[in-house]
């Protein structure tokens, strides 16, 4: 199983600035091929590859199948990977699966010969019967749901899956496979992983492509399958730090209350802290304390814009006296808050991003905000919308600028210098003001000892942020949002 490395961009290169997270998504099949499969995993995100090294590995451990993971910037590298993979082994089979090959399976088997099979959507069931087919001496590939492929140089897409209805019975992931060291929040020494505890949304933002994704549902795992979870991660892998990367943690308020509750109960309080992504219409400010009583420590909120008609327009379903409310609530009760925000939605004009930077400054005042272009993702009604109104001219074949950090929209009210400047004013205005950087300071000296002790603050104090500021010195402060590296990726 392979997570293919991008470019690699001069941030990755500095650990207080770069979280790497174990993909968990390639974790899930993992968990499921194990059973009847040797299966290991090549995450090349961390190891910054060249082309020489990735063939090298192949042939060294020459798998029957090869199985890639692909979000929309990283299709492309993927496909590089499979090409790559055939170099080598010509005839071993190519699975891609993912968002981006979802919702342009046709596409992505065009651009990529190599590739054998996608597979579209969830796909634990899928791989599964895809992989025991193969195995048969007449494979029937028809009857496989959720999988494109070619038959007779003819793309077919077979029907889709359904959901797995239970996800309790779903194997945890398979995180021994993977390199668990080498993954970090944000340069922190301290160890920490990522979970999901659901799976989907049941709202109708256009421009998240989850919705349609997981068939417009929200599911839950049970409070104690996930709180055993963290027990067990707790133990084995030593972690101490979990980052829930639900897309709705919090939309079932009975099932948050009983996780805090189990959390207790397993004795994890004070060994873990943990952060959950959410939607501020989930929360209130007992939710809230009841978590944090339950050592949750950061909160990620996709606010998006400052601006209720631009919320409206992209059917975003919550309001900005919500949006300060929650944030007050957090700031009370000393909760770490992440505001994930972007320019150049439907509507956005340059005043008007201008003002959501100082809402968020003066209104929000998060710990972090993570400042981005509005991206038209596959799957999304603002990708359609952005093909329609020519803001994209045609579909790319090229998706590695599809990031986040590099504009790809054509607006008439904002160009993409403007959107450029505006995240880079964003973050300079935002992260780099003496208030700013004194609060966080003693705002993170004083969470840190109270969770963790002096002793571990002193040490991650000389073990990351020092050499973060030499980092900074020798790159510069806009080091983070530099263009990528194509050079580290050739031979
Ligand atoms: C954690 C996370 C990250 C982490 C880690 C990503 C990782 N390596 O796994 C970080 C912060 C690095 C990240 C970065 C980005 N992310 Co992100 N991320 C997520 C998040 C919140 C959770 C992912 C996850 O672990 N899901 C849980 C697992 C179980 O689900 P899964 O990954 O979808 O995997 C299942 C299926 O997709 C499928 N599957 C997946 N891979 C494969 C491979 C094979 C071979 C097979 C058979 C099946 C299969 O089977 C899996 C099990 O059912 C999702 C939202 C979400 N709910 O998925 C967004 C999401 C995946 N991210 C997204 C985006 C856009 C990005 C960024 C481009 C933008 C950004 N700045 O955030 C970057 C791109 C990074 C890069 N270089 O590619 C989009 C992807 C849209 C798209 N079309 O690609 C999502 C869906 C968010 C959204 N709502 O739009 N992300």
């Amino acid at each position: 199983m392979v997570n293919p490395a991008g470019q690699v961009s001069k941030y990755k290169r500095h650990r207080l600035i770069n979280y790497t997270a174990i993909p968990l998504g390639l974790a899930y099949i993992g968990g499921v091929l194990e059973k009847d499969h040797q299966v290991r995993a090549l995450d090349a995100a961390v190891f910054e590859l060249n082309q020489n090294q990735v063939k090298g590995i192949f042939k060294k451990y020459s798998p029957d199948v090869i199985a890639i993971q692909a979000f929309t910037p990283l299709f492309n590298y993927a496909a590089q990977y499979a090409k790559l993979a055939k170099d080598v082994l010509p005839d071993v089979k190519i699975v891609i699966g993912g968002h981006h090959v979802t919702f342009l399976p046709e596409q992505s088997l065009q651009l990529s010969p190599e590739t054998d099979f996608i597979v579209r959507g969830e796909g634990e069931r899928i791989i599964t019967n895809l992989l025991n087919t193969l195995e048969t001496n007449e494979p029937n590939l028809k009857e496989i749901r959720g999988i494109s492929y070619r038959e007779n140089g003819i793309i077919k897409h077979n029907e889709d899956e359904k959901l797995i209805e239970n996800l309790d019975e779903i194997p945890w992931p398979a995180r021994h496979i993977f390199p668990t060291k080498s993954y970090h929040f944000f340069g922190s020494n301290m160890k920490g992983t990522s979970m999901v505890s659901s799976r989907g949304c049941n709202q109708l933002c256009q421009f998240c492509s989850i919705t349609k994704f997981y068939q417009h549902r929200w599911r839950k795992r049970s409070a104690e399958d996930v709180v055993n979870e963290v027990k067990y991660i707790n133990e084995k892998y030593k972690a101490t730090i979990i980052g829930f990367m639900d897309d709705c943690f919090a939309l079932d308020k009975r099932r948050v209350y009983d996780i805090c509750n189990e959390m207790h109960a397993q004795g994890l309080v004070g060994k873990v802290c943990w952060g959950s992504a959410l939607r501020v219409e989930t929360v209130n400010y007992e939710i809230l304390r009841k978590m944090r009583k339950a050592g949750c420590a950061m909160l990620f909120f996709g606010v998006e814009s400052g601006d209720q008609a631009i919320l409206d327009n992209v059917h975003k379903g919550i309001t900005t006296q919500k949006v300060e409310a929650v944030f007050k609530h957090a700031k009370k009760l000393g909760l770490n808050t992440i505001a994930s925000l972007a320019f150049g939605f439907p509507g956005d004009t340059f005043k008007n991003c201008l003002n959501t930077i100082e809402w968020v400054k003066k209104k929000l005042r998060p710990s972090f905000v993570v400042w981005a272009a509005a991206t038209p993702y596959p799957g999304t009604p603002f990708y359609d919308e952005a093909l329609e109104k020519g803001w994209i001219k045609e579909i790319p074949t090229d998706w590695s600028e599809y990031t986040m950090m590099d504009p790809v929209l054509e607006l008439s009210e904002l160009t993409k210098e403007d959107m450029k400047n505006l995240i880079k004013y964003a973050y300079k205005s935002m992260h780099f003001s003496p208030r700013y950087l004194l609060g966080r300071l003693i705002y993170e000296v004083r969470q840190g000892i109270e969770l963790y002790g002096t002793m571990q603050i002193f040490r991650q104090f000389f073990e990351a942020v020092l050499p973060w500021l030499n980092h900074i010195r020798k790159y510069g402060v806009y080091s983070q949002l530099l263009p990528k590296d194509p050079e580290l990726w050739k031979d």
